[in-house]
């Protein structure tokens, strides 16, 4: 049987297979790690194949692991070997950001896309909250996200406690995977309530080994939406892990900045502040925005924000 991974506690996985029916499994002993770097073999996202161990045991096995289109890894808090995926296969990663209560900063929007960019995995912003914005707000705002159009990144605004922009929101992430990132206040939770289609019928099967003592909380979860996607919240994740760019390359990873690559005076520019740099220019000429190229200097300058 194939199946897809949508819930994991390090030992136990919940794995649903093509008619609907959520399995608990385990992974066979000797199961051979196909990334040797990585805590944990298995994630949510991954593709599976279940074996009934045996007659009259209650769970299945996972015996192979399917190729990965791509997988996301966690932020490390500390210089580890070793990375811990969060999940894998995934289509679409979601900011939810906020522009009051909390206010969610460009930089740390701005990580998110050069992460998403990293993994090649498409981005969209979705800021929520629209409820508490009054006009200067949104005015400022629009010059956000006029910026990001631009740029070629979507981006929505939405009220979950309001429900506007839920329809549009729930259509985009259609049939998709969708990895939600966002610091804590956001919304997030509130808005996969609202997306999901039964998350009650699917957590009850489950919960005679799901509260065996173990801490699922550094787990990411998918959740079924009504649209045939699913959403992996990521709760206890701060941020997603970038995949090791050097300074050389950070630029690569900022779309607007792609078309001038190549044409500064010298070839070893890093777009700080060298003569001749035609990204400079652009930035002085508000074709690339000054708030991207202070998130650039940020992450080249701030080694902390590169792991
Ligand atoms: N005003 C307003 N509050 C919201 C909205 N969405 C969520 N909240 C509130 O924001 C708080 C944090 O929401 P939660 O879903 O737990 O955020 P999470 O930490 O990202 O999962 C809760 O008190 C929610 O009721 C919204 O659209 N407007
Ligand atoms: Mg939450
Ligand atoms: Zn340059």
């Amino acid at each position: 049987m194939k199946g897809l991974v949508i819930k994991s506690t390090g030992s136990w996985y919940e794995v649903q297979v093509e008619d609907g029916t959520i399995y608990k499994a385990r992974l066979r002993g000797k199961f051979k790690l196909n990334e040797a770097k990585v805590t944990n073999p298995i994630a949510v996202g991954d593709q599976v194949a279940l074996e009934q161990k045996q007659a009259g045991e209650d769970y299945y096995v996972i015996t192979e692991l399917y190729d990965r289109k791509n997988y996301v890894i966690r932020k490390s808090p500390k210089r580890t070997a070793h990375a811990h995926i969060i999940a894998s296969n995934v289509d679409i990663v979601v900011i939810i950001a906020t522009f009051k209560q909390p206010r969610t900063s460009l930089g740390f929007i701005d990580r998110v896309l050069v992460t998403a960019e990293s993994y090649r995995i498409p981005c969209l912003i979705v800021f929520n909250k629209s409820d508490l914005l009054e006009d200067q707000d949104h005015e400022e705002l629009a010059y956000i996200c006029y910026d990001y159009d631009q740029i070629g990144y979507q981006n929505m605004l939405v009220s979950a406690l309001e429900g506007k922009g839920i329809a549009n929101l729930a259509a985009q992430l259609a049939g998709k995977v969708a990895l939600f990132t966002g610091h804590s206040g956001t919304g997030k939770s509130t808005l996969i309530n609202l997306l999901v289609g039964d998350a009650d019928q699917k957590t009850s099967e489950i919960s005679s080994f799901a509260n065996k003592g173990v801490h699922t909380t550094t787990f990411a979860e998918m959740f079924p939406t009504k649209e045939n996607g699913f959403i992996v919240d990521t709760p206890g994740i701060k941020e997603l892990g970038l995949i090791e760019i050097e300074d050389e390359e950070l630029s690569h990873y900022f779309p607007e900045m792609r078309k001038y690559l190549g044409s500064c005076k010298f070839n070893n520019c890093q777009h700080i502040s060298e003569p001749g740099c035609q990204i400079l220019a652009a930035v002085e000429s508000g074709e690339i925005p000054a708030t991207r190229f202070e998130s650039y200097l940020s992450m080249l300058t701030n080694d902390d924000n590169r792991r």
